[in-house]
């Protein structure tokens, strides 16, 4: 039976949805309005953010993927750890599609560790065991379901290997600046010395690649933006009148910061989850941010973290790095 679908119960209701509830209640409950982007990812979600990497427009993808295609041996080389058995953390490893270039060196190269993709989706991680099982029998996978830190502690508690942890995708990006900090903090507290981390930073660059980047002219990140208003309508029970809000786009390039926003095109009422939000005409509601990074940005991060420079690795067009560090 699915307890999930069973609506005589409130206990079966599993811990995440009201996690999910909290946080979009409280959002909308603040001054500006805000709704966080980790949640744009429900099945449709993930299906947009496809449409997203495949737009011409969407260069991040293409340039990371030409990194770790193109710069294999580099990049293997300078997370070869003296040669160390080792485990590979990939935080939100998704479909693997960048990483698998690395891993599948590694293998070749004869190299003693396992691949320990680390995902909040069960689902996403079991076609990639599945996969990876055929396609690469020879990889040991150790899959690890749930939050980034708690899984980073379980791998540390299945073995005391050195570890190499990828944070690819400018996923970091997502994150306010002073998240960031506290993000590359708290990993340099779980790691060792020695250990190595490789992180992808989106460059800042022309600022009009930038914002194009993410106000597509098919609309497609305005979609992935009111996707989460259909989402909360669906999860929350919700009325967002889709018509009432339009995607805004701005991209700052001093500070670095692109954010999206939705702009309330009337004075609205909204029920989410027997509350009533109200929204004046043109108030807003904060939705991404895309953080952008110098070089000389991304440096200062390392060093006030706790880390070590090792080297950042550009694609051809120096548009996207991964860098990396050491404990
Ligand atoms: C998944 C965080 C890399 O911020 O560039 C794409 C998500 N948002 N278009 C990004 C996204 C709008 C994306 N990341």
């Amino acid at each position: 039976s699915n307890i999930e679908t069973d609506s005589s119960t409130t206990e079966t209701i599993p811990n995440r949805n009201e996690k999910f509830q909290e946080e979009i209640v409280e959002g909308l409950r603040s001054t500006p309005k805000k709704l966080s982007s980790k949640y744009f990812y429900d099945k449709n979600g993930d299906k947009l953010f496809q449409e997203i990497m495949a737009m011409p427009e969407y260069y991040l993808t293409p340039c990371e993927l030409d990194i770790f295609k193109n710069k294999t041996v580099e990049l293997a080389d300078k997370l070869s750890l003296g040669n160390e058995p080792f485990d590979l953390i990939e935080l939100g490893a998704g479909d693997a599609l960048k990483s698998s270039y690395l891993f599948r060196h590694f293998v070749r190269d004869g190299r003693d560790f396992s691949y320990m993709p680390i995902d909040i989706s069960g689902n996403i991680l079991n076609e990639l065991q599945q996969r990876l099982q055929k396609e690469l029998p020879n990889l040991d996978v150790v899959a690890l379901e749930g939050e980034y830190f708690d899984m980073l502690e379980k791998a540390s508690a299945i073995s005391e290997r050195k570890k190499v942890v990828l944070f690819l995708g400018s996923n970091i990006g997502n994150m306010e600046l002073e998240e960031a900090y506290q993000f590359c903090n708290s990993l340099n507290k779980k790691l060792n010395k020695g250990d190595l981390v490789l992180i992808g930073f989106d460059l800042k660059k022309n600022p009009n690649t930038i914002l194009n980047a993410y106000n597509d002219k098919n609309g497609l990140t305005a979609k992935f933006n009111l996707n989460l208003l259909v989402r909360i309508n669906r999860e929350l029970e919700a009325d967002f009148d889709l018509s009432q809000f339009e995607h805004y786009q701005t991209y700052d390039p001093i500070s670095g910061a692109c954010r999206s926003y939705l702009v309330s095109l009337s004075k609205q009422d909204v029920s989410v989850a027997d509350e009533i939000i109200s929204f004046e005409e043109n108030e807003l509601l904060e939705m991404e941010i895309s953080q952008k990074f110098s070089k000389a940005d991304i440096q200062e991060l390392a060093d006030k973290t706790g880390f070590a420079f090792v080297d950042q690795i550009a694609d051809s067009k120096n548009w996207f790095v991964d860098a990396i560090w050491q404990v």
